[in-house]
């Protein structure tokens, strides 16, 4: 399929997805949405990490199409709804790690598309926010439960509830991104980061991700008990034996996947 929305850029296995709508600071359309799955459908399989970003150097993601939705009927706006989460969730249980890199504002639906990656660094430029009820809806593309998760129910519902704005500092403080860096450090910054989760062993670091995503919502007894058994399939990979070989031989572990 080619994108016209997506540039794509893929180096030593970490690929660079930058979602480019420059006409409306890259706000997420139904077209969008379908390019975007498209390429979470065909990942290639040598993709250790995939970073999100926003083309341009002013908006990572300025919501949902509000021309798009504006004339949309209670079906057409549940299917809309639906299109975005199922892709955000595609991002979110997708095999291997995903960094979003804000680069500028992530407002309602690019808030959320950041949430439904596994870490978010940003830009001192960054603004995030869900503004969705001052038009008339509610945080449509998961954003009433990621937002919760993430920074707990009482700030979620100061964001959601007065649509306000933050800016990057107040975002590392609740904990919604985990570091903030200048403008023209960012996309080096999520590389360096992308380097290093690419180093380690691919197998144990999609466990892990499969372990934390579906511990979030089980009980202790069930998390423990999933993350036991994962552990345990470890042990049925090459790569655990030359991770371990290689640190007892003190020498660099070369994994391949296996
Ligand atoms: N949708 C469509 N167009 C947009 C959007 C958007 N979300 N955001 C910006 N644009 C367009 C503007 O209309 C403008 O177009 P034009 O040049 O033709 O007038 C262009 O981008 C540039 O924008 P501004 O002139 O407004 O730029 P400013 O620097 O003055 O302001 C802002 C930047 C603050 C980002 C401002 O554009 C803004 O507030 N945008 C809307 C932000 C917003 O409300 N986002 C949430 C949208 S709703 C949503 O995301 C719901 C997700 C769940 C959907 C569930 C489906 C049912």
């Amino acid at each position: 399929m080619e994108y016209s929305f997506l540039k794509i850029n893929t180096i030593n296995g970490i690929c660079t997805l930058a979602i480019s709508a420059p006409k409306s600071l890259n706000a997420l359309n139904s077209t969008i949405l379908k390019e975007m799955d498209d390429f979470l459908n065909h990942i290639p399989a040598e993709v250790r990490v995939l970073i999100i970003t926003g083309d341009g150097d002013k908006s990572f993601v300025a919501g949902a199409d509000i021309s798009e939705m504006q004339n949309l009927n209670e079906q057409q706006g549940y299917e809309f709804g639906k299109l975005g989460a199922d892709v955000f969730r595609k991002i979110e249980t997708l095999p291997i790690p995903v960094i979003a890199a804000v680069n500028g504002f992530a407002l309602g639906g690019g808030c959320e598309l950041a949430m439904s990656c596994d870490i978010r660094i940003a830009s001192v430029k960054a603004k995030f926010g869900q503004p969705e009820v001052g038009l008339g809806i509610v945080p449509g593309f998961s954003g009433t439960y990621r937002l919760t998760k993430m920074v707990g129910m009482g700030y979620a519902k100061e964001m959601i509830y007065t649509g306000k704005v933050i800016k990057a500092d107040e975002a590392l403080r609740i904990g919604l991104v985990n570091a903030v860096y200048e403008p023209e450090q960012l996309m080096d910054e999520a590389n360096a980061m992308a380097q290093k989760i690419a180093a380690n062993a691919p197998i144990a670091v999609r466990y892990a991700k499969e372990c934390i995503n579906e511990e979030y919502d089980l009980a202790a007894a069930d998390a423990i008990a999933f993350e036991n058994k994962m552990f345990g399939k470890c042990f049925a990979t090459a790569d655990q034996k030359e991770g371990m070989t290689a640190f007892l031989s003190k020498r660099a572990a070369e994994f391949k996947n296996e």
